[in-house]
């Protein structure tokens, strides 16, 4: 019995050895987001200059740490952003926490994303930190954000080459509001307590969007 179960667990060991080599080196990505909230696309639905995204943030890291999760809380970080479209506290986080090691590169854009346009960011990702986080405000909005979260690079024992999605709108839970109000009026600040769940918008009967797509990501290793 006691053979067995040492027998076991030094094929584990053998296992994971084997499953951690099979990592190595470490690949660098370009994330696009598309913002599709054009007057064209959205009608009525959306006031007649369309929305933009405000500027892009993200970064590249492990997964001893997450910057939100879907159905979790909004940090202050992402709360800013979702209200505000300003990423300075996230991206001070980010780098804050490069030096712990379980970030790599923390990126933003220079400005926003009008509607019909691209921005691009790009990190690097090694084995030990392979996961991409990316995110801006729709804007202007209560606190309705885009974002991938969490996504791994390396998957079935490679650095993926490419992938592409949809971008649907998420409620950050921390303001009540449901008009595309101006950011930074305070009178027109509801929040929203207790905090909410980060969720899909379309999950709230008022979404204005309809559960439409309101952007694309796609992701492609450049190097
Ligand atoms: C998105 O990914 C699919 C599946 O890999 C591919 O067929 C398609 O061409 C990609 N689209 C874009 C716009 O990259
Ligand atoms: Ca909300």
């Amino acid at each position: 019995m006691i053979r067995q179960v040492t027998a076991f667990f030094l094929s584990l060991a053998l296992f994971q050895a084997v499953a951690e080599s099979a990592c190595s080196g470490r690949a660098v990505y370009r994330v696009t987001f598309t913002n599709l909230l054009t007057a064209e696309n959205f009608g009525d639905l959306i006031p007649p200059n369309g929305l933009v995204f405000s500027p892009l943030a993200g970064a590249s890291h492990s997964n001893r740490f997450s910057f939100f999760t879907i159905r979790g809380f909004a940090s202050p970080q992402v709360e800013q952003i979702a209200e505000t479209g300003q990423n300075g506290r996230f991206v001070t986080q980010a780098k804050n926490m490069q030096r712990t090691g379980k970030v790599f590169t923390v990126a933003a854009a220079d400005g926003p994303s009008l509607p019909g346009t691209d921005t691009s960011l790009f990190f690097a990702v090694d084995c030990a930190r392979p996961f991409i986080t990316m995110l801006g405000m729709i804007a202007p909005s209560p606190d309705w954000i885009v974002q991938i979260n969490n996504r791994n690079m390396f998957r079935n024992g490679m650095f993926i080459p490419r992938e592409n999605g949809t971008l649907i709108a998420y409620d950050t839970g921390t303001d009540d509001g449901r008009e595309f109000t101006p950011p930074g009026d305070a009178s027109l600040d509801m929040p929203t307590e207790p905090q909410m769940n980060i969720v899909p918008l379309v999950e709230d009967e008022t979404d204005r969007f309809e559960g439409r797509i309101v952007g694309r990501f796609n992701i492609m290793r450049i190097q």
